[in-house]
């Protein structure tokens, strides 16, 4: 069987999750349901990124032993994406001992191909931005994204040799213009690969959280450097089983975390000796009803309370249908409700219980579900779907859909099929109501990996015998 192999980014745990974080595995997990529906052996993993500093303060400020607190963290997030019916296959934490293994084997090979040396490293370091900052990054001596005075830092370090692997990536995004998506990141991923790309220091002196260096264990492994191998840990690596499922044929990503993905572990890899990632696609970033998400705002919606104001199809539909995927977007209250009622509730919801009363009380002897046909215009809109979801367009899938919704609707208001019935024309009313039938089974396979709950709901209606009024409303508030 072919595997599909997608990945999202491993989080840190220094808090819970919010809308942006649950964004990435809401696409990830309808490319993961996809996929498997497409007969594909599919590996979605997730998890959470332990080895970071920010959580070691996080930890600290709330009074628990490191261990202890990223223990605790990761299990709610884990409960939070189980809950939120995300079909995970695997839940990496960096923390537990397979991936400290593989870690360790991966630079064990970096360090055999000749690509680790020793040297001094002086720079300013964000514990925000878990990264090095260039004095020009400042604005007014603070890091722009987490307005903090970054930290100076004069050690001795492990680098890896990042530069000596620059023609070799220049090539490989030449070769494969897929590799990055959207194609609006690569020219500012090519400038950076090209002008600015530096060796980068790869331990941490003296440093205690982290996982140690194998060449000294007084050194951790700069946390990035280890987060980035989860991809590999999850495959099996280093035991001979990682081919499988390696190399990666998506890693999901937000457009924060390019440079990491793009130019970082490619060369990893390349020094490692294995296979690049097939494809890294890059999605925006959400403002919430216009304003950055940030904990000073106190704006960072939780998806737990908004999952019980809302059922989790309705935000799943509302963020990858209003913002296309790669773009960066507002999340809006306002936006999402008016989604809810125009395309859930009132849209599809309407359809299928108008479309279902008639065939009760309309269909008679006469209807037969297993003989209802597809009309061609039904089937020529949805036959673009699949090509958008693999093109992670997933605004224009659900576009599709819709329009699909919107014929059927068109033909109910066209030809008033209980005007007909009520002039005995029984013969073009069980017509109709087979056209309207065939296409509400067809868009709720369309909709199967989209609105999973929804779709789970329907089909048990639609495949009833006799075939059963639904629910009203179809979206029932949990
Ligand atoms: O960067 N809008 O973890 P992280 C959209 N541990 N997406 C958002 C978002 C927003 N406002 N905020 C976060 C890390 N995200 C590293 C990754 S991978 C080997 C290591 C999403 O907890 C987006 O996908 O800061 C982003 O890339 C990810 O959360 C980063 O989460």
């Amino acid at each position: 069987m072919d595997k599909f192999f997608l990945t999202t980014p491993i989080y840190y745990v220094n808090a819970r999750p919010h809308i942006g974080h649950v964004y990435t595995n809401i696409a990830a997990d309808v490319l993961a349901r996809y996929y498997r529906a497409k007969g594909r052996e599919v590996l979605f993993s997730t998890g959470t990124d332990e080895n970071s500093q920010k959580n070691v303060e996080a930890a600290e400020k709330a009074g628990k032993d490191v261990q202890g607190y990223v223990d605790e963290m990761a299990e709610e997030w884990k409960r939070i994406f189980t809950d939120l019916g995300f079909s995970f296959d695997t839940f990496i934490r960096t923390t537990a001992p397979e991936h400290v293994q593989a870690v360790q084997a991966f630079i064990e090979r970096i360090d055999k191909a000749g690509d680790m040396y020793v040297g001094d490293y002086e720079g300013l370091y964000c514990v925000g931005c878990e990264t090095f900052l260039k004095e020009d990054e400042l604005v007014d001596g603070k890091c722009p994204i987490h307005k903090t005075v970054p930290q100076k830092i004069t050690e001795k370090n492990y680098f890896f040799a990042l530069s000596k692997y620059r023609q070799k990536l220049l090539d490989h995004f030449k070769d494969n213009p897929e590799f990055l998506q959207p194609s609006s990141a690569r020219n500012k991923m090519l400038h950076y690969i090209e002008h600015e790309m530096e060796d980068v220091s790869i331990s941490r002196q003296s440093q205690k959280w982290g996982i140690r260096l194998p060449q000294n264990d007084d050194h951790a492994v700069y946390v990035w450097f280890d987060a980035l191998i989860n991809y590999l840990t999850v495959t099996g690596f280093p035991d001979k089983k990682f081919e499988k499922f390696w190399p990666a044929d998506l890693h999901l990503i937000g457009k924060d975390i390019i440079k990491f993905h793009c130019a970082i572990w490619p060369a990893m890899l390349l020094s490692a000796g294995l296979p690049l990632p097939k494809r890294v696609f890059a999605h925006g970033f959400f403002t919430v009803d216009g304003q950055k998400i940030s904990k000073s705002l106190g704006n960072a919606i939780d998806p737990m309370t908004l999952a019980k104001e809302y059922p989790f199809d309705v935000i799943r539909y509302y963020v990858l249908r209003d913002i296309p995927f790669g773009n960066d977007g507002d999340f809006s209250h306002e936006r999402l409700k008016e989604r809810y009622n125009a395309d859930l509730a009132n849209g599809l919801g309407n359809l299928v219980s108008r479309t279902l009363n008639m065939i009760q009380q309309f269909g008679g002897d006469t209807f037969d579900a297993d003989g209802a046909q597809l009309p061609a215009e039904v089937d020529a809109t949805l036959s673009s779907v699949s090509a958008y979801i693999e093109s992670l367009a997933f605004d224009k899938a659900l576009e599709s859909i819709w329009q699909a919704i919107a014929w059927a609707d068109g033909l109910i208001e066209e030809t008033k099929p209980w005007q007909l019935a009520k002039a005995g024309d029984t013969a073009r009313v069980t017509g109709i109501l087979q056209e309207l039938y065939a296409t509400l089974v067809a868009v709720n396979m369309h909709l199967a990996p989209f609105l999973p709950q929804t779709h789970e709901k329907l089909s048990a209606i639609l495949s009833a015998r006799p075939i059963l009024k639904p629910p009203t409303p179809l979206f029932l508030r949990k």
